[in-house]
């Protein structure tokens, strides 16, 4: 996989995905800042987060077994953003005020609006998500999706669907912004692995827009 060279500061890098960008339907657009919350900051965010977040254990039934979902999750917003993922109609929990404060920074920085955010509590490192695109109906054509990353930094990889050698490979740490938008989740998956040497948690927030 390759690794981003992202040795920059305060600015969003915007990441070049690769030589797909000639085929003009698609936009594919990656921005990183890496530090968009200060480390104390994210320290403290994390620890509000981690205690005022309702984190819950789901399952997904796969060939016929009950499995839990390797991470727990809680999805946040307006009342009308329900979200079907995981298999399941999700209904939104009312924004708490950690939430809908950084949802406001995160919307002014990125110049989009988001309804509803998606929490992920990785444990440690054998809490993972598996490759998938945020490509479900209710997030609309090309969605912008804005991922926070606070607490234990964790490798992040992204792949092409369809031109198996673009392939990326990036560090999320604690305070970072990771942009996606334009046909991104059109054309590449994404994920998290497990790894299984990494003792501390991380939370993920990924801000949305359902459409309503
Ligand atoms: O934890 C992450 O950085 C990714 C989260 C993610 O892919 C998602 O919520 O769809």
């Amino acid at each position: 996989m390759q690794q981003f060279g992202l040795g920059f500061g305060q600015e969003i890098e915007t990441l070049a995905l690769g030589a797909h960008q000639s085929d003009e339907q698609s936009n594919d657009a990656v921005q990183f800042q890496p530090n968009f919350i200060e480390d104390d900051d994210a320290i403290a965010v994390f620890k509000a987060l981690s205690q005022q977040i309702e984190w819950r254990q789901e399952s997904l039934w796969i060939a016929g077994k009950e499995r839990q979902v390797p991470r727990l999750v809680a999805w946040y917003g307006d009342t009308e953003a329900e979200y079907r993922y995981s298999g399941k109609l999700h209904t939104p929990i009312p924004w708490i005020r950690p939430l809908a404060m950084l949802k406001e920074r995160i919307e002014a920085e990125v110049g989009s609006d988001f309804n509803s955010v998606l929490c992920n509590l990785y444990r440690d490192g054998k809490d993972s998500m598996g490759w998938h695109a945020d490509d479900e109906k209710e997030l609309g054509k090309d969605p912008v999706i804005a991922s926070l990353s606070l607490g234990q930094e964790r490798s992040f990889h992204l792949k092409h669907k369809t031109v198996p050698k673009l392939k990326h490979k990036m560090t999320l740490t604690s305070g970072s912004l990771l942009v996606m938008k334009g046909t991104t989740q059109q054309n590449w998956l994404h994920q998290v692995p497990k790894e299984t040497h990494i003792t501390q948690p991380r939370i993920n927030l990924t801000f949305r827009k359902i459409m309503t």
